[in-house]
């Protein structure tokens, strides 16, 4: 819930506070780097000659010497009678080879299993024929996918190689939850992907949409409507095709009365689910506040309905419960935590999920001691990946990593996917699920990754694998590492070979869309990537134009590069296109910012001498690396920097301004908006320093402002910052505005004047790349001894622009046409005023 916080706005007319002395361990340096925080991609890839089991079989036997043929069919021979619609992939024979499946314990360890638990089996195929044993139904059905996988490879075509498969997962519990905010799975998306369990070995989905009202509030006390319930059934039953337990979720805590009312009213929803076929439940407690949190509430609920339906039902397993307390961020550690009451209460045979340190992190032993050791069981693993519901303008495309490879079933009962709400392009990170927990010591996150984009595009494989390896950062949140073969640089570290592999790149990336839809048969696929593609192509040829327009800069003619420099910058529209489908954050557009900045910068410097008035992010926030950062000083407060982790006191963040200045003026717009968010410091000072060690307080501790507005004595600084003070709060930052000594009529020395004069300013802020669109006449009175102006301007056909010059008493001297938006002009001497007039874009005019 959004509590309203009152809107205070500071002005200070002066500075107040004192110089003060403060020894840093930050790191200057840090800052001026490209570097980002963020892990690399364990693994290598391995090469398969040709046959990918997926997940990775504990032990696997081939003999590649001995081949049988399996083009005339296999004999089925199947007692119980549960796989004769498992062997599509296979023709069936009366006369073929022999395919025996048996399972049970006993048969298991008559056989010589390796380990007996669900899902184990042994696969024999030799000159009698195949032989498959599973310790339990499921097991079996997984040797048929093994055994899937191999005559599928294109190595096998049709044959298989004698071998052994004594395989079992690791840990028992390993699926997908649907848990994300946003559009819920379509029916068609949710049943392709129940079959992608089932032939990855996965064995629990979790249905618990946020934005279905019958999971949660309203309607959860609700009937689903008929089609809806239709759909249900049909899940329930691809799940049981493709032996994967459907679990049915509820997150009724928003509004639940803890009464007799509310627990009929449960447990008949529960009946009425039942009725549809589901036999496994969960209740989310996740993302409430009020009376729901209640812990012991909880416990109490879930034990009863433990006691009075799953067991007295009989075929309905143990139920799955998410606590309020899901992740270490704001979980209580003590005795008397929630945790502990569901530790010391809890049923002990209910499952708990847990999301780790943050709410997307990393999968650690550290953080299942923690919370294991006060459940009092091995934590169920909500794993918040590849969930991209924080930053849904992002597709991630990237390997499943960040899960340490020596965990046990002791620790876990398993992790537990948040995917996407592009449920396809999903498959990809659930490949790596599927594997890591079935065989976790063996996890190897690249060759997954490898296999993975293969597996799922055989087709058209190396054009989604350069689509995926751009597209797998968030910038915010929970970091992933994205273009990690490609290498940017920046305008002064040019050379030809970094120029010509950069280009190479960026020539796929634009190939990649029209490949693709060429090659690519998976539809839905294509229908999820679409957005996502056409920007891609659009990415790679911004990347290539740039490079181009690197040279031009190189070749030092200043109209011809201006001129260039204008057409390849991003339009508002093409822009906002690209924030809504993002991708190549890490290091493509990346470039194309940086190039474009730097260009704009060394030019303006070559021009005036100046360093232009052009401001960096900086801080303690990683994400102040990213292109995010520049979202503060792009003149729009309808677009922020988020900084993506929690905060705490002493946190800050900041504007190098390129040189030491005077800083007269500071205005910072805080929040994603200035009424009643929660993103904010809510007890803030501002500060400014020459070194970026030694920092002068501008204002005192300002609590609960947004708007943070200083005026005064000019202080000499190259670095402004606003620095949290004491406070509890931990939510993230959003800055929308970062000012510095804005451009005002009255700092200048000239008058301005214009239509829209605040907008006008952006042509004489020594800023080359903020602009203002003219219509109509713009003038300015000529300061005594400039000789010329240059003009940096955005000339577009039939611009029909004029430079006007007058003498002092108003009288017209000369108006010379505008049709170079790199536009040179010499003053006539008597010249007191100029003007522009008629439409255009003006970026800078420069006086000389
Ligand atoms: C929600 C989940 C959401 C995810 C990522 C849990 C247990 N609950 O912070 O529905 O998809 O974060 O944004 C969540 O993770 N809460």
């Amino acid at each position: 819930m959004i509590k309203n916080n009152l809107l205070l706005t500071a002005l200070f007319t002066a500075a107040c506070g004192s110089a003060f002395a403060q020894t840093e361990s930050f790191d200057l340096n840090s800052q001026r780097g490209e570097k980002q925080d963020v892990n690399m991609v364990p693994g290598k890839q391995l090469d398969h000659h040709g046959i990918v089991v997926n997940p990775t079989p504990h032990n696997l036997n081939m003999d590649m010497q001995t081949w049988t043929d399996l083009s005339a069919g296999v004999k089925l021979i199947d007692k119980a009678g549960k796989f004769t619609n498992d062997i599509d992939f296979l023709k069936q024979n009366a006369k073929g080879t022999p395919l025996t499946i048996v399972f049970g314990e006993k048969q298991a360890k008559k056989a010589g299993l390796k380990k007996m638990v669900s899902g184990a089996y042994l696969l024999t195929v030799d000159k009698k024929g195949i032989n498959i044993v599973g310790y339990d139904e499921r097991g079996a059905f997984y040797a048929l996918q093994t055994l899937r996988q191999i005559v599928e490879s294109p190595a096998a075509q049709g044959k298989v190689p004698a071998l052994t498969c004594n395989d079992y997962p690791d840990l028992p519990l390993r699926g997908v939850v649907e848990g994300f905010y946003g559009e819920p799975w379509s029916h068609q998306v949710r049943l392709s992907l129940i079959d992608y369990y089932g032939r990855n070995k996965l064995n629990e989905y979790v249905y618990g949409p946020k934005d279905d009202p019958y999971h949660s509030c309203p309607n959860w006390r609700l009937p689903y409507p008929p089609e809806q319930a239709k759909n249900i059934h049909e899940l329930v039953e691809a799940c049981r095709r493709n032996r994967v337990d459907f679990v049915w979720a509820i997150h009724p805590g928003q509004d639940i009365k803890w009464n007799e009312e509310d627990y009929n009213n449960l447990v008949n929803k529960f009946n009425l689910m039942y009725d549809l076929g589901v036999r496994s439940f969960a209740i989310h407690f996740d993302d409430i506040d009020g009376e729901g949190t209640n812990p012991s509430k909880q416990v109490a609920l879930v034990n009863r309905l433990t006691k009075e339906f799953v067991k007295a039902k009989g075929d309905v397993a143990p139920l799955v419960v998410c606590p309020t307390d899901y992740s270490q961020l704001w979980a209580k550690p003590g005795p008397d935590g929630p945790l502990a009451i569901y530790g010391n209460e809890l049923d002990p045979e209910v499952q708990v999920f847990w999301t780790g340190a943050v709410v997307c992190s990393d999968l650690t032993k550290e953080t299942l001691d923690f919370v294991d050791s006060r459940i009092k069981r091995p934590a169920y693993y909500w794993w918040n990946f590849p969930v991209t519901d924080y930053a849904r303008h992002i597709i991630m495309q990237g390997p499943t990593y960040g899960l340490e490879t020596d965990i046990t079933d002791k620790m876990t009962s398993g992790v537990l996917s948040n995917p996407m709400e592009h449920g396809e392009a999903s498959k990809l990170a659930l490949y790596g699920v599927a594997d890591y927990n079935w065989n976790v010591a063996d996890y190897n996150a690249i060759d997954n990754w490898e296999c993975g984009l293969v597996d799922l595009t055989p087709e058209a494989h190396e054009a989604y694998r350069t689509f995926a390896i751009h597209s797998c950062d968030t910038e915010t949140g929970y970091r992933r590492a994205e273009s990690w073969e490609t290498n940017t640089f920046r305008l002064a570290d040019f050379s030809q070979k970094a120029y010509n592999d950069l280009y190479g790149e960026f020539d796929r990336v634009e190939k990649t869309k029209s490949t693709m839809e060429r090659d690519c048969k998976n539809q839905l696929l294509m229908k999820e990537l679409k957005p996502w593609l056409e920007q891609f192509e659009l990415l790679g040829k911004r990347g290539k134009s740039t490079l181009k327009l690197m040279k031009t800069f190189r070749n030092g003619n200043a109209q011809n590069f201006w001129n260039a420099f204008v057409a390849n910058r991003m339009t508002k529209e093409a822009r906002a296109a690209y924030e809504k489908h993002k991708l190549g954050t890490m290091k493509l557009q990346p470039f194309y910012e940086n190039a474009m900045d730097d260009m704009a910068q060394e030019f303006f410097k070559n021009l005036t001498g100046e360093v232009p008035a052009f401001y960096k992010g900086m801080g303690t926030y990683p994400t102040l690396a990213t292109t995010q950062s520049k979202l503060m000083f792009d003149n729009d407060s309808t677009t922020y920097y988020h900084c993506g982790q929690s905060q705490s006191t002493g946190d800050w963040v900041g504007a190098d301004l390129g040189t030491v200045r005077d800083v007269r003026e500071v205005k910072i717009l805080q929040g994603r908006n200035s009424v009643d968010d929660v993103d904010y410091f809510d007890n803030v000072v501002l500060e400014a320093s020459a070194d970026g060690k030694s920092w002068t307080q501008l204002t005192g501790e300002l609590l609960k402002t947004y708007i943070i507005h200083w005026k005064g004595e000019p202080v000499k600084a190259r670095y402004v910052r606003i620095r949290k003070a004491e406070s509890e709060k931990k939510s993230w930052i959003a800055v929308r505005e970062f000012m510095v000594n804005p451009t005002t009529p009255e700092s200048l020395n000239f008058k301005v004047e214009s239509a829209n004069l605040d907008a006008a300013m952006f042509g004489f802020d020594k800023n080359p790349v903020t602009s203002f669109r003219n219509s109509g006449k713009t003038s300015f009175t000529v300061v005594p001894g400039t000789k010329a102006y240059t003009m940096l301007l955005n000339v577009e056909q039939n611009g029909a622009v004029k430079f006007n010059q007058y003498d002092k008493k108003g009288k017209l001297l000369a108006s010379t046409d505008i049709n170079n938006s790199f536009f040179n002009v010499n003053l006539n001497n008597k010249a007191a005023k100029a003007e522009i007039e008629g439409n255009v874009e003006v970026f800078e005019v420069i006086a000389k």
